[in-house]
């Protein structure tokens, strides 16, 4: 599936504003066909934001179940003879859409995109009535898992992930226009002998009789450099221009559909970064140098809008990275929107992609305890349907993140149980799909503190090791000799294995604004020492590639006693106020006094 794009023979419009919205508790809006006429008892809703903080109300803030969303669009007059999409970047975590009576598609998984093709449904020039039921219950066989349980004051959506469940339509929704005749899917592939590139590119196209396919690839200033035909084959770049870290040149990538008199009757751009990733021994290297990941795990999340994408936001954050000194992080704990992916690929940031597999570990809860009461892999909780699911959910996100030449690795979860019999057998094949879907990059998960080195029976499937450690946070607590101690123990061990190691999490819960001249958990002083530490075990140990504090910024969870207003783990506040170890980070990452 290709995003929605403007191209010479293709066209889109966008269908974000204001939506009509509401909850429907008793799950009464489809037997009574509520996609049959405008929205009754509607309230006005912003696309793309989450509904939980957009409205100032507990029980909306907190509500799952069934949401229905609705506007009508006009569709273009000019869009005669076209083939007509409607597109979903995100719906989470499920949605089931309707143009006007016609029911058009349902899709699973609140982090990935969807479409359907609406041609038959539509008249050009005519308005249409789209209307989109979201559910965002988790349950065990959802990405990420949930469970709701029963109370004396009524039912309560669990889950055992550490942020809060926002949804809603979380990105922009498209109305497109292709030809017929078109190209659906690119899949590009690189790589460089000295000062030639290479860009393999394979195409599918839909009712291309009588159609070749052309591909032309440009520089970053609109030159051709090279051009090729047929489905496949791979194109030698002169004097390429590398991709790298800090350096995000890009090419541009025409795929074109065209007929025996040479007009073009489909045309597709993709981004194209030449660079290679690969694992050598302990080593990460990308265009066949050693690279080192300084940077963060974080979330989107901000205030009132919750996990939506806004471009503001995006560009706040990309200069804080820059300003800091990142040069990578990971979508923890989900597929992030497209256009951070694409700001990454210009701007040569390093990205580890993640599945929304987080929380299938039921010895966690918001921080590292808690039991729940649950067994994690069982036929009754996460099973073979899970996943499924899972199979499905890692299949989406290659297909949609693929090219992007900032993806480097692949993580398929995040603190998973893994140091039993039921993990491995659970991860084993799922290692297997990734790998299956791209073979070009490495694949990996990250691995919970509970599951330490020696007890750990998922890592064996990996390529990079990733580790969420708190010494010093949840274990050591305020010992910071000890946490010292200990971690460097453990990591000794990791490093026995030979693989790289990206320390994927650390970090300490901090108070803006909160000083102690002793080591106080939760004061900026302490959080600043807790990283030195932190750093003192890392640069003692070779296969260490990469540090990501926990985490770029506060961010909103659960109500708990483990979390004051949010996890506050953030190098920035929320609302993206520097505190005392932004600026320690800024002295370690970009070497300066
Ligand atoms: C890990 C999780 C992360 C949490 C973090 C924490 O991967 O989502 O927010 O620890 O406890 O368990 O702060």
């Amino acid at each position: 599936m290709l995003r929605p794009q403007d191209t010479t023979t293709r066209e889109r419009k966008n269908l974000d504003g204001i939506w009509s919205f509401r909850l429907d508790a008793g799950s009464a809006g489809r037997d009574n066909r509520w996609y049959a006429a405008p929205l009754t008892e509607a309230r006005d809703m912003a696309v793309p934001a989450s509904f939980n903080d957009v409205v100032a109300d507990a029980s909306t803030r907190d509500y799952f179940g069934d949401i229905w969303y609705q506007r009508t669009v006009r569709v273009p007059r000019g869009w005669d003879g076209h083939r007509v999409v409607l597109h979903f970047e995100s719906a989470t975590h499920r949605a089931t859409v309707w143009v006007d009576e016609q029911e058009v598609v349902s899709h699973a998984g609140g982090y990935t995109p969807f479409e359907a093709d609406i041609t038959e449904f539509v008249e050009p020039g005519q308005e249409i009535r789209v209307t989109a039921l979201i559910n965002n219950t988790l349950s065990f066989q959802s990405i990420p898992p949930g469970v709701i349980e029963e109370s004396p004051s009524g039912p309560h959506q669990v889950y055992w992930h550490d942020f809060f469940n926002y949804a809603g339509l979380h990105r922009s929704v498209w109305l497109s226009a292709t030809p017929q005749a078109r190209i659906e899917d690119i899949t590009v592939t690189t790589g460089f002998s000295g000062s030639t590139g290479s860009v393999g590119w394979s195409v599918d196209a839909v009712d291309q009789d009588g159609l070749d396919v052309r591909v032309v690839l440009r520089d970053a200033t609109g030159a051709e450099v090279v051009r090729g035909t047929g489905s496949s084959g791979s194109l030698d770049v002169p004097d390429v221009h590398l991709w790298g870290p800090g350096d995000g040149y890009l090419y541009d990538l025409e795929v074109q559909l065209v007929d025996y008199a040479e007009v073009v009757r489909d045309s597709v751009h993709q981004n194209v970064g030449v660079r290679t990733v690969q694992v050598r021994g302990t080593e990460f290297l990308i265009n066949g140098k050693p690279f080192y990941f300084k940077g963060f795990g974080m979330h989107e999340d901000h205030s009132v809008i919750g996990k939506a994408h806004n471009n503001a936001h995006l560009i706040n954050d990309f200069g804080l990275l820059d300003w800091i000194g990142a040069n990578s992080f990971r979508t923890s704990h989900y597929p992030y929107s497209e256009d951070v992916l694409d700001y990454a690929d210009k701007h040569g940031i390093v990205i580890i992609d993640e599945t929304a597999a987080v929380g299938l570990n039921m010895a966690l809860g918001g921080g590292i305890f808690g039991g729940q009461g649950y067994t994690t892999f069982s036929p009754e909780t996460i099973n073979d349907n899970t996943r499924e699911v899972h199979a499905q959910a890692i299949r989406e996100l290659i297909a949609r993140d693929k090219n992007h030449p900032s993806i480097v690795l692949w993580s398929i979860a995040n603190e998973p149980e893994s140091d039993t019999e039921g993990a491995e057998n659970y991860f084993r094949p799922l290692f297997d799909v990734a790998r299956e879907a791209d073979p070009t990059r490495p694949v990996g998960f990250v691995n919970v503190m509970l599951a330490p080195h020696g007890k750990c029976r998922v890592s064996q499937f990996a390529d990079v090791l990733m580790l969420n450690r708190y010494y010093g946070w949840y274990v050591n607590t305020g010992d910071l000799a000890g946490a010292e101690i200990a971690w460097s123990q453990e990591l000794q061990g990791w490093a026995s294995e030979g693989k790289p190691i990206v320390i994927t999490e650390y970090g300490a819960d901090t108070l803006s604004g909160n000083h102690s001249l002793t080591p106080q958990p939760w004061s900026e002083e302490y959080q600043v020492d807790y990283l030195d530490m932190n750093h003192r075990v890392f640069d003692a140990i070779d296969a260490v590639v990469g540090e990501h504090v926990w985490n770029f910024a506060d961010f909103a969870t659960t109500s708990g006693i483990m979390r004051v207003d949010g996890n506050k783990k953030g190098a920035f506040t929320r609302d993206r106020r520097p505190k005392s170890a932004a600026f320690a980070l800024r002295r370690r990452w970009r070497k300066e006094a």
